[in-house]
């Protein structure tokens, strides 16, 4: 692991980037979002996974400034792929500690007034499961808020918390990404499949909308559809790809 000091350097050196990860409709083809995920572009090491820096500052102030880095950065890109005729939502992850703040959405709203030309509803977060499990009052009310600004909020590796049925209740996200370890075990465990099974018809009850992750094969997503599935994410769709690429990536798609 890094130390806090090597991480607050790197954030000054501007050597952290997003890559983005696609989004598709397997029923009708088209792209329907991109997942913006760090890594840091280490000058000696290359490119390190966020597995190794974002636990060192998960409970410390840092990761409010890296949050809203990433939060900048995204819109940035969007601004720029805007003029290259690219317009679609894009997804944050949002930490534990970024969250928490008592005004994160007052904060969330001043970075979109310095981007005006995106739209807030382009402007995606996800949550994860756990975290809006700790503090429930806290996140239904940042996610009410972020619904009058029109910002969307997805549920991360949803399944993984603990009774995530009785709280989707009062988590009004307006979508639920099924975590990628049910999707991607489902071929071979029966357990894991009726898991999937379960939160598709869950999300179809409570009217969410359901994106799968961990799609890894042309049979992942096959048996997806066949359990109603539709909107899909994982390595056999796109890895995670540099922003220069998505353009590109898109075109080839469709
Ligand atoms: O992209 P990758 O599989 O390496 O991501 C590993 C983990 O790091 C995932 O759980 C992902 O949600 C998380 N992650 C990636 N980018 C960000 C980010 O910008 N902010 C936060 N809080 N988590 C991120
Ligand atoms: O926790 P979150 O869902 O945000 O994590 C996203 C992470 O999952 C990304 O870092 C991405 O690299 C990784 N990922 C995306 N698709 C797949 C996949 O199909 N298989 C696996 N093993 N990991 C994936
Ligand atoms: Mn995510
Ligand atoms: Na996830």
């Amino acid at each position: 692991h890094e130390s806090l000091e090597h991480i607050r350097a790197a954030l000054a050196a501007d050597e952290f980037v997003l890559h983005y990860q696609p989004k598709v409709n397997l029923r009708t083809g088209d792209v329907v979002g991109l997942e913006a995920l760090i890594r840091w572009q280490h000058p000696e090491r290359g490119l390190l996974a966020p597995g190794i820096f974002l636990p060192v500052v998960e409970h410390h102030p840092l990761a409010i400034k890296l949050g809203e880095w990433v939060i900048d950065r995204a819109l940035t890109q969007m601004d720029l792929w805007r003029e290259e005729g690219l317009d679609l939502p894009v997804s944050v992850n949002v930490g534990a500690r970024q969250l928490q703040q008592a005004d994160f959405v007052q904060r969330l709203r001043r970075q979109l007034m310095e981007h005006p030309r995106i739209p807030p509803g382009r402007l995606e977060l996800e949550l994860l499961e756990t975290t809006a499990l700790e503090d429930l009052s806290h996140v239904s009310q940042v996610i009410a808020d972020c619904d009058a600004l029109g910002i969307r909020c997805a549920l991360d590796d949803f399944g993984t918390g603990y009774s995530s049925l009785a709280y989707l209740k009062r988590l009004s996200v307006g979508q639920i990404k099924i975590d990628q370890s049910f999707v991607r075990e489902m071929l071979e465990n029966t357990e894991e499949l009726a898991i999937v099974e379960s939160i598709l018809s869950l999300a179809a009850v409570f009217r969410r909308e359901v994106i799968a992750e961990g799609v890894e094969t042309v049979a992942h997503g096959t048996v997806l559809q066949m359990l109603g599935g539709e909107l899909a994410q994982g390595y056999g769709i796109a890895r995670p790809m540099p922003a220069h690429e998505v353009v590109r990536w898109c075109r080839d798609w469709t």
